[in-house]
């Protein structure tokens, strides 16, 4: 048995009373949980439509019956609240079913995403002791009853493999046992509702716990910050397992409104574009590589954009060029999102001046996250100065999930959270992410800002993509390395018209590069941001 007779999963750290008391008074928690919003949702807004997927149409009162079917079909195989599942499905319908269908059982999904593969699979399974594992048959060329069956033989908490389609040798989703008409557990808003996956490309992914009432608050909340109605249409491009299209304001945020959801089975321009002519989209999230394929491909492109209003840009730095041309080219405005799954979101706002939506990364969403940008020493910088971001608020976790010893160093003794990131923040309250505190080389003693080098290589009209690591070297301890994806027809410059380009822009001497890579396109994580990690590990292999 891991969970307690309360509901509380072990391994998990909760808010202390006193600031429970404060998020409950602020109205910011309310006595809600995330299947219990479900039931609502179908009571409001009926037979409207609340997603669509491929050819698949589910009304909010359909999609709310068979999360009920399912949930009861789960249950008569055995899974039981607190137990933790698996989720390993792309954006489909089947996604939604199978996640309220858990969250009203209390049992707790586990979301990886589509991109996962054996060595993370197995790490969340082991971690949370999982019971279930749910993926679809195949998908995107690979097939998934492959990897569960290596995945079951290794993880042995494991005893059932549900399959969204063909079942092979495990149990068909579409044929779970018929269950019974027993009442569902009663679940406390303060239990944990899901475990996200940590978005950190260093060490092994974390588990992140999301209580129904925080993530409820976060979905809602980053949808009044949208200003999204019943009549808006949200497109989900990105993985749907990953918080930003899950809940900022995502999947949960547009139902929470009664707005409609398509997923997109892809993210590229082709299909999107499509998607949003039929569907009459008005809102997305893309990741920065994502909306300059969009803004690229929206010179060309003949379909009707003209739906669109928003457009979302987070996960990691967007360029401001680039964020200069997204109205121009897709006729919406742009949001930036400076969010990570452990909680904090910052959101530039729909009425705030042009320079800040396309110069910073946002605000915070809520008037009770604690921010304090500090130095190496943990203590608050001047106004204005870059140092690292801390957070502490009513949507922020206070730790990971079954990682003491981790959470010792990733959180403070009085739970804020440190985040890693380096920021600056304005006057305004809006931050400028400028980098990461690992992404600092440190090349013979001189500490080179890798983002910063990356903004002035985007600067060059022949380059497309950049990323800047550090590899070993004898002579200066740190070699700084750029690699280039080049823009289309252009050719790589010199490296002494890189160097002269970089001194005209006023670049310090040191933080040039010592080695430039073209290379065809760059390795991408499962959300779809550039994966240094990778990139690093290629370099090491001399394969890039
Ligand atoms: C989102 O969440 P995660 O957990 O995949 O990654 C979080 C990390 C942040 O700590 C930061 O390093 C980076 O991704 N990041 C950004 C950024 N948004 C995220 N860095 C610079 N500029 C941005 N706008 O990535 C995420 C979660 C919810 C909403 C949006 C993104």
């Amino acid at each position: 048995m891991s969970s307690t007779d309360s509901g509380r999963l072990d391994g998990v750290e909760y808010w202390p009373d006193e600031l429970v008391a404060r998020y409950v008074a602020a109205g910011h928690w309310r006595d809600e949980t995330l299947g219990e919003r479900l039931r609502s949702w179908a009571a409001r807004y009926g037979n409207a439509t609340a997603v669509v997927a491929g050819e698949q149409r589910l009304s909010f009162a359909e999609l709310d019956r068979r999360a009920d079917e399912t949930a009861a079909g789960l249950r008569a195989l055995g899974i039981a609240p607190g137990d933790r599942v698996v989720v390993h499905l792309p954006n489909t319908a089947e996604f939604v079913v199978v996640l309220f269908a858990l969250l009203r059982l209390a049992a707790v999904p586990v979301l990886a995403l589509p991109a996962h593969r054996r060595t993370e699979i197995e790490h969340f399974a082991a971690l949370a002791d999982a019971v279930a594992y749910v993926i679809p048959d195949r998908h995107d060329g690979f097939d998934h009853r492959e990897l569960a069956a290596q995945v079951a033989a290794a993880v042995p908490s494991l005893r059932h493999v549900i399959v969204a389609g063909e079942p092979g040798p495990f149990t068909a989703l579409a044929a779970l046992p018929a269950g019974d008409s027993a009442p569902l557990p009663t679940v406390d808003p303060g239990d944990v509702a899901v475990l996200l996956i940590s978005g950190g490309t260093t060490g092994k992914p974390k588990l992140i716990p999301r209580t129904h009432r925080d993530y409820a608050y976060n979905a809602r909340a980053s949808a009044e910050v949208c200003a999204l109605t019943a009549d808006d249409v949200y497109l989900a491009c990105l993985p749907i397992a990953h918080n930003f299209p899950l809940a900022c304001p995502g999947l949960l945020g547009a139902l929470e409104v009664g707005a409609r959801v398509v997923m997109a089975p892809v993210p590229s321009p082709d299909v999107a574009f499509g998607l949003v002519e039929r569907e009459r989209v008005t809102v997305t999230a893309l990741v920065p590589p994502l909306a300059r394929l969009w803004v690229d491909a929206a010179e060309w492109d003949t379909s009707d954009r003209s739906s669109l209003r928003l457009l979302q840009v987070g996960g990691a730095k967007l360029d401001e060029v680039l964020a200069r041309r997204v109205r121009p080219a897709l006729g919406c405005a742009l949001q930036q999102v400076f969010g990570m799954a452990e909680g904090l979101l910052n959101y530039t706002r729909l009425d705030d001046p042009e320079d800040l939506v396309a110069g910073t990364q946002g605000r915070p969403l809520s008037p009770d996250d604690e921010l304090r940008v500090v130095d190496r020493d943990g203590a608050d910088v001047a106004a204005g100065t870059v140092g690292e971001l801390w957070t502490r608020g009513p949507y922020t976790i206070r730790g990971y999930y079954r990682a003491a010893e981790h959470n010792a160093g990733a959180f403070t003794p009085d739970g804020f959270y440190r985040t890693g990131d380096l920021v600056r923040r304005l006057p305004t309250g809006h931050l400028v992410v400028e980098g990461r505190v690992k992404d600092v080389i440190n090349r013979g003693g001189e500490n080179v800002s890798a983002s910063a080098l990356e903004e002035n290589l985007l600067a060059h009209p022949a380059i497309a993509a950049a990323a800047v690591v550090g590899l070993p070297d004898e002579n200066v301890g740190e070699a700084v390395c750029a690699v280039v994806v080049l823009a289309s027809g252009a050719q790589a410059p010199k490296p002494r018209q890189l160097r002269a380009f970089l001194a005209e822009r006023g670049l310090a001497r040191f933080m040039y590069p010592d080695r430039l890579t073209v290379i065809d396109r760059l390795p991408l994580t499962g959300v779809g941001k550039i994966d240094k990690r990778a990139l690093v590990q290629r370099l090491r292999a001399g394969q890039a």
